[in-house]
């Protein structure tokens, strides 16, 4: 098969396409090395991409290009579609609701689905208290609106995150981003009061949880104080930055001293969020509960929306017309969010992530016995990770980490990286993968590993 019209209404992706890895041509086929051409000379160059093929559909497991190569999707487009691309129920809501109206600007005359999106936001996220919602486009945006929203309430304007931490590109996002390139670097001045304390490493630092903690708000106490500080803003594990784990005990201790000191607790579940790692949200599994959470990626199989959401005497405290932006909540993507929270609840994924967790949890373990490159394999659920390193002396290995990626890809798996060193290798399928699939993924995988020397 080969699409040369890559914007034929003929093509349908979704759990319909063959559930099959098949590659016919060598990568990048012909069909998308001249995208990729086209690109170069209409995208700007700082817009990069990681997998060098036109993609013509997608679903369930895996990704099609123009050249007929069926990959398997072991990245989910970045943990968004967790219910699979072109979910059938997200097809059928957009199409109805792109029929119905497209657009009317919720903050100039509101419409249901908005309301219920923040509903079901309120009901799924941690905590029994009463809460509100608000939606935005971006987990960047959502990001910014909890920092507003939490300095509006605290009347403070300190910020503390973390070292590996990632939660955006815009300007408050980047200064809030640990790692310089390529996030930040040439893109200063960055926004100011933000504070950042040493993470619970535990694979690189050897701490226990208490131990981190003490040893992140003692120079919270120092750079900052409570009496300055809005909110402490986390990720319950982190995703760019390599798929930390925090040691137990680290993500209570914080929420403690935060709820003691009148200081925002939030949780960044951008990545995290949606049944991704085997329950609705991560807070679930390190037992906290946020003031505020921040969400976006699993949230609308693929459409742009993002929210925060939380308790509701701080998120009420800003003033009417305070919050909003032209597009935040638009009516596809929350008839979108609404089918995919759905799926979601009624397929079971929340428990299929669980098992597709223990799946990758037994390969990726046996895996590191038969590899000393392999230093640590940690994650939960359907985000899991393995760290490359040099058996010998326990440093990152980014080139080791480069090869086996490229080589997955040359043998059609979609497949993505991340860590602050750049050496992880990280699993991100959607869950409406089979496990036949995923099996045969992490094959490739084990198999561009042992070839790479
Ligand atoms: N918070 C925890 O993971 C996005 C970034 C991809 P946006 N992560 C993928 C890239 O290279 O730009 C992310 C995240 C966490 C916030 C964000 C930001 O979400 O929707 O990309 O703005």
């Amino acid at each position: 098969m080969t699409v040369t019209d890559t914007t034929s209404a003929a093509i349908v992706g979704g759990p319909g396409l063959p559930q099959e890895r098949r590659v016919v041509t060598e990568i990048p086929g012909p069909q998308s090395r001249r995208l990729l051409e086209r690109k170069a000379q209409a995208v700007a160059k700082g817009v990069g991409h990681s997998i060098p093929v036109a993609t013509v559909a997608a679903g369930g497991g895996v990704l099609v290009d123009a050249d007929g190569n069926s990959f398997i999707d072991l990245g989910s487009g970045i943990a968004v579609t967790g219910v699979g691309n072109s979910a059938p129920r997200v097809v059928e809501a957009v199409q109805r609701q792109v029929a119905q109206f497209t657009h009317t600007c919720f903050t100039i005359s509101p419409y249901d689905s908005y309301v219920e999106v923040a509903e079901a936001l309120n009901r799924l996220t941690p905590g029994d208290f009463e809460k509100r919602s608000a939606l935005f486009n971006s987990g960047a945006e959502a990001v910014e609106n909890a920092i507003k929203i939490a300095r509006h309430y605290t009347k403070k304007q300190g910020v503390v995150v973390f070292d590996h931490a990632y939660h955006g590109r815009t300007n408050l996002t980047m200064a809030l981003t640990a790692k310089s390139m390529p996030y930040k670097s040439g893109f200063g001045p960055f926004a100011p009061e933000v504070y950042r304390v040493p993470m619970s490493y535990p694979y690189r630092d050897g701490l226990t949880g208490a131990e981190a903690a003490e040893r992140a708000i003692s120079q919270i106490e120092v750079q900052v104080r409570a009496d300055n500080l809005a909110a402490i803003l986390i990720e319950p594990i982190q995703g760019e930055g390599g798929f930390v784990v925090p040691a137990e005990g680290f993500l209570p201790a914080l929420q403690k001293w935060a709820n003691d000191n009148g200081v925002v607790f939030i949780a960044d579940e951008v990545q995290t969020g949606f049944a991704r790692t085997g329950t609705m949200f991560a807070s679930e599994q390190f037992g906290i509960v946020p003031d505020l959470v921040t969400t976006a990626k699993g949230i609308a199989g693929g459409l742009p929306l993002s929210a925060v959401t939380g308790r509701a005497e701080i998120m009420d405290s800003s003033h009417a017309g305070g919050l909003g932006g032209t597009y935040g909540g638009n009516p596809i993507a929350c008839a979108a969010a609404l089918a995919t929270i759905e799926t979601y609840e009624q397929d079971g994924l929340v428990e299929r992530a669980a098992e597709i967790g223990t799946l990758l949890t037994g390969r990726l373990n046996a895996m590191r016995a038969g590899d000393p490159r392999i230093g640590d394999v940690r994650g939960r659920g359907a985000m899991m990770a393995m760290e490359l390193v040099d058996p010998a002396t326990g440093r990152p290995d980014a080139a080791l980490t480069s090869r086996v990626l490229a080589a997955a890809i040359a043998q059609g798996v979609v497949l993505l990286t991340c860590g602050t060193y750049g050496n992880v290798i990280r699993f991100l399928p959607p869950l409406a993968i089979s496990d036949e699939l995923l099996n045969e993924g992490l094959d490739i995988v084990w198999k561009a590993l042992t070839d790479a020397e």
